[in-house]
């Protein structure tokens, strides 16, 4: 099931519908003008699949977007989605590793339906997920206090929230999911009371922040791997705001007693070594939110992605 090596598929998602805060739509361009496309072309040597564009999707942008069931901008977000779903799965199927950059992290319906339909269709197997994050983003519409789908994507994913109308995320088919067995959270701190249900009832993997500080980040990252085991493909879904502010200040949502940039590097560093990662996601940056700690956040990103896709330190 291993992607190709060294061919890699990038997918720019300037969207930001997914949550409030414009800005976040503008990360992908400032990651690839801060080198990033040159650093995997040139240093990682990575043939590089990439349309040379940031989608912004205008052309299926609906008119009007009301409120449904408590979501707010669905059509848009599932508009966007099933698009970018159909991209990643495009360069999945080709045998590519998927690198996607965001965006919010309601972008992540679209890459994990891809990557687990190609993965399903070319090997047989299901794909775990590893969701690094300070939030849980496991809210269905009833339980989102926001009504932002960036807090709901892993609900839709696993089919805990379902909804038939094929333009408000009927387009996800089971082909599409994964399995709550199959998912794994690392760096949790800020979880709505909902979720906490929802993660107690299906007994969901979670490795929280504290859990961090009592094992330490080598010991997590062995019993995150050790519940995935070895030989299932993996898609690594990193939300900047796993790191702490001190490292990451730029992003919608900040959660004071996150991870350290090590930590965050450490996580990547360890599922690249795997040998099973197939995608990566890169989301919530948002330079123009404490713009003077922007670059600082941008540099953290591009840290994140070079330790997913296999740069070693010596
Ligand atoms: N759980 C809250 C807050 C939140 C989720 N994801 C982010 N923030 N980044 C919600 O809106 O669902
Ligand atoms: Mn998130
Ligand atoms: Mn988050």
């Amino acid at each position: 099931f291993l992607p190709s090596r060294n061919e890699l598929g990038l997918v720019a998602v300037g969207f930001c519908g997914g949550q409030g805060k414009s800005g976040v739509d503008a990360a992908p361009m400032a990651l690839i003008e801060s080198g990033l496309v040159e650093q995997l072309r040139e240093e990682l040597e990575f043939n590089v699949h990439y349309d040379g564009e940031v989608h912004q999707y205008a052309d299926i942008m609906p008119k009007e977007d009301p409120v449904y069931r408590g979501m707010k901008n669905s059509r848009a977000v599932s508009a966007v989605t099933q698009r970018l779903s159909e991209q990643v799965y495009e360069h999945a199927r080709q045998g590519r590793f998927v690198l996607t950059l965001g965006g919010d992290h309601s972008i992540a319906i679209g890459t994990i339906s891809g990557t687990a339909k190609a993965i399903r269709e070319r090997t047989g197997r299901e794909m775990a997920v590893i969701w690094v994050d300070a939030h849980a983003d496991i809210n269905t519409p009833e339980t989102s206090d926001s009504g932002n789908i960036h807090g709901m994507p892993v609900a839709f994913l696993t089919g805990l929230a379902k909804e038939d109308k094929e333009d408000c995320f009927g387009w996800i088919k089971d082909d599409h999911r994964v399995s709550v067995k199959k998912l794994v959270y690392i760096g949790l701190r800020d979880i709505d009371r909902g979720e906490k249900k929802i993660l107690r009832e299906h007994n969901i993997k979670a490795f929280s922040m504290h859990d961090i500080d009592r094992y330490g980040i080598g010991k997590v990252m062995d019993m995150a791997l050790g519940w995935i085991g070895s030989d299932t493909p993996i898609h690594l879904s990193f939300d900047i705001d796993s790191l702490d502010p001190m490292w990451a200040p730029s992003t919608g949502t900040p959660v004071r007693g996150g991870l350290t940039l090590r930590e965050g590097d450490f996580i990547a560093e360890c599922v690249h070594e795997t040998g099973s990662l197939v995608a990566l996601d890169l989301v919530e940056v948002n330079p123009s939110l404490e713009s003077h700690g922007a670059s600082e956040t941008v540099r953290a990103g591009i840290s994140i992605v070079r330790c997913g896709l296999g740069d070693t330190l010596l």
